[in-house]
């Protein structure tokens, strides 16, 4: 009777566990529902600005993006990969816009790629700092920090009146108090206007077998490339850089994403030619899947 009543017992309890296992594993899941989503512009012939938004499923949640410039990527420049969302309102889609830094008669596009997951524990947010220094000037750099109990996920910028005159050279995790995020710009070639930067952390809580890993591209004139295979069963969810000896003659014209793999390839030109070895470091966000 009584070994009956504890195996009856036994059953109830593995009935309720598997009970609340089924209705948690959604939210306990590292990144549920973990995919990327493309966009390309509508525009693919040779017009001097491309602009294309990227958007995540119904009820998603933005958490990265990355983009790949098709077709001529030698005098293109994207000038924004602006996350909507904001402190109270979590990120669904992204805006990028793209310029040709010098006339090309060639043909090109711009894809937006947005890293997309259902729902985290807790609220994606977005937290968005302009440059110090607005106005004319050869580079521009800007901050922006999470809360210091929350994670940098994914990052974008925006540029307003360099329209193809200044390229990224550096969109990295900030060093320093807190998370954050830093995104400096240099002018590709010498303008006199006004021009600005303003960096974007998409911050959120905590995810699992979240690591930075770190590469480098080789140091020569040449075009490059690089890339970072997240080890395990873990997943590129953003992908950053850091140029070293090009100060705005070089910029990134690709991040691929590739779920299958696991891996991020940076790919970046010359935007003129550049006669002295230059390089960029990586960084790849790895979460567990
Ligand atoms: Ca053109
Ligand atoms: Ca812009
Ligand atoms: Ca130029």
């Amino acid at each position: 009777m009584f070994s009956r009543f504890i195996a009856r017992l036994a059953v109830l309890v593995l009935a309720a566990t598997g009970l609340v296992a089924l209705a948690a594993t959604p939210a306990s899941a590292a990144l549920p529902g973990f995919h990327f989503v493309d966009a390309q512009s509508e525009l693919r012939g040779s017009e001097d600005f491309k602009e294309v938004v990227v958007r995540c499923d119904d009820g998603e949640v933005l958490i990265g993006i990355s983009y790949l410039i098709e077709g001529w990527t030698r005098s293109v420049v994207v000038d924004d990969m602006t996350p909507n969302g904001s402190a109270t309102t979590q990120p669904t889609s992204a805006v990028l816009t793209a310029y040709e830094s010098d006339p090309t008669s060639s043909p090109w596009s711009l894809i937006g790629t947005a890293t997309c997951v259902e729902p985290l524990s807790r609220d994606v947010y977005v937290l968005s700092n302009p440059s110090e220094h607005n106005g004319p000037g050869d580079f521009h750099s800007a901050t922006a920090q999470c809360a210091i109990a929350d994670v940098v996920l994914g990052a974008g910028y925006t540029m307003v009146g360099a329209r193809g005159g200044a390229a990224v050279d550096e969109l990295l995790p900030s060093i320093g108090a807190g998370p954050g995020i830093f995104v400096a710009a240099y002018q590709t070639d010498a303008f006199s206007g006004d021009w600005s930067l303003t960096a974007y952390a998409i911050c959120g809580p905590p995810v699992s077998g979240l690591t930075t890993e770190r590469g480098a591209s080789e140091n020569n004139t040449e075009d490059k490339s690089a890339e970072i295979t997240c080890t395990g069963d873990r997943v590129p969810i953003s992908a950053w850089w850091n140029f070293t000896g090009s100060t705005g003659d070089a910029s990134v014209d690709d991040i691929f994403t590739s779920a299958s793999t696991s891996q991020m390839v940076i790919a970046a030109s010359g935007l003129d030619p550049i006669s002295t070895n230059w390089r960029f470091d990586m960084y790849v966000r790895c979460a567990s899947r």
